[in-house]
């Protein structure tokens, strides 16, 4: 997995006419896959980090990127990064869940108002906590967390203006139990499926609906499949960039600070071009034929509530994490 070829370093590499140049290989040759397009700032974001390391490492570790889920879907991914075949991934909050449950806890159906809220909290007591978690999988998650979005629903169908417009809607969700739990809750029927097969079964019309940030809907160009849009903002979602726990802990501490300090910084510059995307997205998507709505959050809150999602969630996740949670957004059961 991991190159060590210390020894080329001494031969000599100008190149002979005819031949190849031998370039010099890395001591550490890192695999990091995600399942987001190369367009979204999540991979730009990334790229430039991983320049930056082989620049400050003087060439020492080299970060190859593998977007777009070319080497599997998510799942596929989680289990790779855990046996060590790949070295990094970034799993949303709601697909790392399905290995550490207590990381969906920012995904409590509309706990979150806005932004800052957000980060106050998973730069806070919340994001320490779920670390942690995550650090007892022997992953190593880095201190900042990368921004999806709020969530939004689209639909081929008619738009969703209030909780009663969810009644039977077949719409995708993550591979999460926390968003099969409230969609069901909200009386649709929802699907879990991988991000790699969302827009053929948007396309193919496995389901009518599904949900993501609208930057996702931009690059993914699932425009094309859906009709409407639904603002509903109904979970705040981003992504842990973690990396297998054996490959972290033998890393020499100074290659470990470079690494940790690119990723960190580039996980603030990437949450600021979300932030940024957030002010002209909207009008793009419409220009590309989205119909956009708004919906009043009081209609799902009162149907999650009366269908018991919050207090069932509580006992889930347990009292700490609920705890820290209404910390940051106040009350939720
Ligand atoms: O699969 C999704 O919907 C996505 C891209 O938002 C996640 O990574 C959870």
């Amino acid at each position: 997995r991991r190159t060590v070829l210390r020894g080329l370093g001494a031969l000599p590499v100008a190149s002979v006419a005819g031949l190849p140049r031998i370039a010099r290989a890395a001591e550490f040759s890192l695999k990091y896959g995600n399942n987001l397009p190369v367009t979204h700032p999540l991979n730009i974001r990334a790229q430039e980090a991983a320049d930056r390391i082989a620049k400050e490492t003087k060439g020492r570790v080299e970060i190859k990127i593998f977007p777009n889920n070319q080497l599997g879907g998510d799942t596929d991914m989680l289990a790779q990064v855990r046996s060590g075949g790949i070295d990094f991934f970034t799993p949303s909050a709601l697909v790392i869940a399905t290995l550490v449950p207590v990381a969906a806890i920012n995904a409590v159906g509309f706990a979150f108002s806005d932004r800052n809220q957000v980060w106050n909290a998973m730069d806070g007591k919340i994001g320490a906590h779920v670390r942690a978690a995550i650090g007892k999988m022997r992953l190593h998650a880095f201190e900042k967390m990368w921004d999806n979005g709020f969530r939004q629903i689209t639909s081929s169908k008619g738009p969703v203006t209030s909780a009663k417009d969810m009644d039977g809607l077949k719409i995708r969700v993550p591979v999460s139990p926390l968003s099969v739990s409230m969609f069901k809750a909200l009386g649709a029927a929802p699907a879990s499926l991988q991000f790699s097969e969302v827009y053929s079964a948007l396309q193919t019309k496995i389901v009518d609906a599904q949900e993501n940030p609208l930057p996702i809907i931009q690059v993914a160009k699932l425009y094309e499949v859906q009709k409407n849009c639904s603002l509903s903002n109904h979970i705040w979602d981003g992504y842990w960039f973690i990396a297998n726990g054996r490959m972290w802990e033998s890393l020499p501490a100074d290659l470990k600070t470079i690494v940790s300090t690119a990723l960190n910084d580039a996980g603030l510059q990437q949450r600021e071009d979300i932030r940024k995307l957030n002010d002209t997205v909207q009008a793009d998507l419409q220009a590309k034929g989205l119909a956009f709505n708004t919906s009043s959050p009081d209609t799902f809150r009162a149907k999650l509530r009366d269908a018991g999602f919050y207090s069932e969630w509580k006992g889930r996740f347990g009292a700490e994490a609920w705890g820290l949670l209404e910390q940051s957004v106040g009350k939720l059961a």
